[in-house]
């Protein structure tokens, strides 16, 4: 009930906000993409736990009105992002509830993209294989669409739900998150554990990209992480090891400090 509050007073207030996260190539280091996540920042209490937020937001309805407020802000951050030098094609990754892919988001999506400017191809979907476990046909309709448009489809969390395999198979993914724990188990005391989520990452790698899928690999925390992960093919990376999640004034701060 508190939250409930919290989040009608934030929607009033304009206190939702979309933090940013880089996402890296491994090899370089360089960003390629940034991912929004969402920040509620209460004056009084701070930084609000996201994952119960959204959870609440999913129950009481309030979850498209957040989505409109992130995907808003988040496409505007793209917008600045891209007059800092080097950074003119980066993408934006922006995470969807199955609650707010309806018909509305298509006119609101390219509302959105043409008053900012922003090319559809420089906008990514995050959504969970739960999205794609309902087989909900309107659902399907909008994913379609914004494909269509030219936007791009990441699979988050890629290997901790039921059948992901057939999700890959019925649906034009572009890209596969290996979700974090993958890449935890890489580092642990026990040998077999880690050999064991080596091979399991390897096979995930295999497949994506005999799928043509781009892999990205969650939660790198170390740099032997990223070293383990880059000599085994995958391309991109995103954890604390490159940056935590930082608003948009820290990013500008981190990569145009004098612009
Ligand atoms: O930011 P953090 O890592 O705490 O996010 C917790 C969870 O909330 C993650 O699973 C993330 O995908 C999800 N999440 C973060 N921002 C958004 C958002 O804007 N919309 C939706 N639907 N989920 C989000
Ligand atoms: O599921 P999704 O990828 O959207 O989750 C993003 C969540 O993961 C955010 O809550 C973010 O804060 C968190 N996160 C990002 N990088 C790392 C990391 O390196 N380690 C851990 N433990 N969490 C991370
Ligand atoms: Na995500």
């Amino acid at each position: 009930a508190e939250l409930e509050r919290y989040i009608n007073e934030a929607l009033e207030n304009d206190w939702f906000d979309a933090w940013l996260q880089p996402i890296c190539d491994l090899a370089t280091g360089r960003p390629t993409n940034f991912e929004a996540l969402m920040r509620l920042r209460h004056p009084a209490h701070g930084i609000l736990p996201p994952a119960k937020i959204i959870a609440v937001a999913e129950e009481n309805g309030k979850i498209e009105a957040i989505g409109n407020v992130i995907l808003r802000k988040a496409v505007e951050y793209l917008a600045r992002i891209s007059t800092i030098p080097g950074f003119e094609d980066v993408r934006m990754s922006i995470n969807f509830s199955p609650l707010q892919l309806n018909a509305d988001l298509l006119a609101r999506m390219s509302d959105i993209l043409m008053k900012s400017g922003i090319q559809p191809s420089r906008i990514v979907l995050e959504i969970t294989e739960a999205v794609l476990m309902r087989n909900n046909p309107e659902i399907n309709m909008v994913l379609r669409g914004l494909r269509d448009c030219g936007m791009s489809i990441a699979l988050d969390d890629f290997g901790t739900g039921y059948s992901s395999l057939s999700y890959l198979h019925r649906f034009p993914v572009n890209i596969v998150k290996v979700d974090r724990s993958f890449v935890a188990a890489l580092h642990p005391d026990s040998a077999i554990e880690r050999d064991k989520a080596y091979l399991l990452v390897q096979g995930i790698n295999t497949i994506a990209q005999h799928l043509n899928c781009k892999v990205v690999a969650e939660g790198i925390e170390t740099t032997s992480q990223r070293e383990i992960l880059k000599d085994m093919g995958i391309q991109f990376g995103q954890g604390y090891l490159f940056s935590r999640p930082l608003s948009i004034d820290d990013i500008e701060q981190l990569y145009n400090p004098t612009g």
